[in-house]
C-alpha cells in the first residue's frame, strides 16, 4: 500500500488480510470468516455494545468507569473480570501481554505454558492472539458490559481481527499513539498503514451495521505531556480513523494536575476533534471522551494513592468525561491483585456519584486556558497539513520527522524528542524547550513568560532541573518540583 489519508478499497483492504490471517496460526480459524464475524457481533446484545453504551453515557452526562486489567489464564482472567463488574466498572479492558504487544506470539506462548505449569500469570496481560476468536467469543460471554481490548501494540492488526470477530466492539490505539510511546524502530510510516488497517476493519463492520468504537491512547508517555500535543495527536488519529469509516470515536487526555488546565484540555479536546471532524467532511462520527486518571509516578502508600484517585475522579467528573480509566493503590508496586483494582474502582464511583449534579463555573481562567489549547492545536495541524500538502498522512511522518509535533520522553528514534514541558507557578504544563514545535512567536512568549514567573518565584533560572523535579514530584505528593527550602527560610 501507498502511504496516503485514503480510504482503502475492500479491495485493497481484503488483499492484506490474506497475509495478515497468516502471521499467526490462530489466524487460520473458520471464525475469523467475515460473513461468520458479522454474526457474531450482530448477536451481540446493546447492552455489551461498546459505541451504544458511550452514547448513552454521553447523553446522560455522566461519567463511566472503567479500570485496566488483563492476566494470563483463561479462568483467572475471567474471574477477574467479573470481580471488577462487581466492583461497579462499566465497561471492561483487557488488558494484553507485552509479548502480543510486539507481536512475540512463540513467547506468549511459552508464556501461557509456563502460567499453566505454574499455577499463576507469567504474562503481563491476556495473550488474545494466542487463544484466538473462541477463546476471547468467552471471554465477552462471561460479563454483562462491553469489553475493549486495551495494548500498546504498534501492529496490532491480528489482534484486531480476532478480537472483534469474538464480539469485542472497542480497540484502543492508533498510529502515533500506539507507536511512539511504545516501540523505539517502528516509522511511522508503517504504523499509519498498521492502524489504517484496523480502522478500516471496523469501517468494513460499520458498512454491514455493526457499530465498533475506537479510542486512540490520549496520554502517550503520560510524563508532563502538554495539553496541545496529546490533543493534536488524538486529533489526527481521529481525521484518519474517520477516513477508513470509524463511526464512533473516544478521544483520551492524560491528567496533567492543574485543576482548570485538565477541564480546559477536556473541553477543547472534544469541541476542536468535533471542528475537525466536520471541516473535514465526517458528519456522522459520534465523539465521546475518556480522561486517563494520573499516569505519572504515584506514591507508594496506598492511602496517598487513593488521595490521587479521588482527586483525579474529580477532575473526571468535572470536566465532563464520557469515560475514565481507573488506577489502583498499588499502582507504584506493579500490576494489581483484583482486590486492590476493585478498590479503584470503588473510589472513583464514589466520587463522581457525588460530583455527578455539580458543574465546572465557567471563568476567564478556563476561557483563556481552553482558547490557548485550541490555538497551539491549530497551529501543530495547521503545519502538518502543509508538509503532507494537504494529504494528513504524509504530513504527519513529515511533521514528527522535522519535529513540529515532538512527544516528550518517548523512546522512538521516529520522534524528534527536542522538545522539553515544565510546570508554571500554578503548576499548568507549559513548555519550557520548544525544539522544533510549530508555534508562532506569540504563542512561544506565552510558554516563555509562564515558566520566568515561576522560576523568580522559586529563586532560581528556567532550566532542565525544574523538569526532573516535576517529573517525581506527585510521586512524593505535590504537584510542581520545587527547590527544597534551606532550614533558615521559611
Ligand atoms: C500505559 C498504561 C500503564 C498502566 C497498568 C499499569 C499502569 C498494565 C496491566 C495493568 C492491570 C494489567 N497495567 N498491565 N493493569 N492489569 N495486566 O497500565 O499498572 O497503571
Amino acid at each position: 500500500m501507498i502511504l496516503r489519508n485514503k480510504k482503502w478499497t475492500e479491495q485493497e483492504f481484503l488483499e492484506v488480510r490474506k497475509e495478515v490471517l497468516k502471521t499467526w496460526k490462530t489466524g487460520a480459524d473458520p471464525l475469523l470468516d467475515l460473513d461468520k464475524a458479522v454474526k457474531r457481533l450482530k448477536e451481540i446484545p446493546d447492552h455489551k455494545n461498546f459505541s451504544l453504551k458511550l452514547i448513552q453515557a454521553k447523553k446522560e452526562g455522566r461519567t463511566y468507569v472503567q479500570p485496566r486489567a488483563g492476566t494470563a489464564r483463561l479462568q483467572d482472567h475471567i474471574e477477574l473480570l467479573q470481580h471488577l463488574e462487581k466492583a461497579g466498572a462499566d465497561f471492561l479492558p483487557s488488558t494484553i501481554d507485552s509479548y502480543t504487544r510486539q507481536n512475540r506470539y512463540q513467547e506468549a506462548e511459552k508464556g501461557i505454558e509456563e502460567s499453566e505449569r505454574l499455577g499463576r500469570s507469567m504474562l503481563n496481560g491476556f495473550p488474545a492472539v494466542n487463544y484466538g476468536v473462541e477463546t476471547c467469543a468467552k471471554v465477552l460471554d462471561a460479563v454483562n458490559v462491553p469489553l475493549q481490548a486495551r495494548h500498546g501494540t504498534p501492529d496490532s492488526r491480528l489482534l484486531a481481527e480476532i478480537i472483534h470477530a469474538a464480539g469485542w466492539t472497542s480497540n484502543e490505539g492508533g498510529a502515533i499513539s500506539y507507536n511512539l510511546p511504545y516501540a523505539k524502530s517502528i516509522s511511522i510510516h508503517d504504523s499509519i498503514l498498521y492502524w489504517q488497517y484496523c480502522d478500516r476493519l471496523v469501517g468494513y463492520y460499520e458498512e454491514r451495521g455493526i457499530s465498533i468504537n475506537r479510542e486512540p491512547f490520549g496520554p502517550l508517555t503520560g510524563t508532563i505531556v502538554p495539553p496541545c500535543i496529546s490533543n493534536a495527536v488524538a486529533i489526527i488519529e481521529a481525521l484518519l480513523a474517520a477516513e477508513q469509516g470509524v463511526k464512533n470515536i473516544t478521544v483520551g487526555y492524560g491528567m496533567g494536575g492543574n485543576f482548570v488546565q485538565d477541564v480546559a484540555a477536556m473541553r477543547a479536546l472534544e469541541e476542536q476533534t468535533n471542528d475537525y471532524l466536520k471541516k473535514h467532511g465526517y458528519h456522522d462520527v459520534v465523539v465521546t471522551t475518556v480522561f486517563h486518571q494520573w499516569m505519572g509516578g504515584f506514591p507508594p502508600d496506598e492511602s496517598e494513592a487513593m488521595g490521587l484517585i479521588a482527586y483525579s475522579s474529580a477532575v473526571a467528573q468535572m470536566s465532563k468525561a464520557t469515560k475514565m480509566i481507573t488506577k489502583t493503590p498499588l499502582e507504584s508496586i506493579g500490576i494489581p491483585t483484583k482486590e486492590a483494582n476493585a478498590m479503584g474502582i470503588k473510589n472513583s464511583k464514589l466520587v463522581v456519584q457525588i460530583l455527578k449534579d455539580q458543574n465546572f463555573p465557567e471563568s476567564k481562567r478556563l476561557t483563556e486556558e481552553i482558547n490557548q489549547i485550541i490555538k497551539e492545536v491549530d497551529s501543530l495541524l495547521y503545519h502538518t497539513y502543509e508538509l503532507g500538502k494537504g494529504d494528513l498522512a504524509i504530513g504527519t511522518v513529515k511533521a514528527f520527522e522535522m519535529g513540529i509535533i515532538d512527544i516528550p520522553f518517548a523512546p522512538s528514534r521516529y520522534n524528534k524528542g527536542q522538545m522539553l514541558p515544565a510546570r508554571d507557578n500554578e503548576g499548568y504544563i507549559r513548555i519550557l524547550d520548544f525544539g522544533n514545535l510549530g508555534f508562532s512567536e506569540e504563542i512561544k512568549a506565552f510558554h516563555r513568560e509562564k515558566l520566568e514567573e515561576r522560576a523568580s518565584n522559586e529563586g532560581r533560572d528556567v532550566s532542565f532541573q525544574m523538569i526532573v523535579d516535576d517529573i517525581y514530584a506527585v510521586g512524593k505528593g505535590v504537584l510542581i518540583g520545587r527547590p527544597e527550602r534551606k532550614e533558615n527560610e521559611n
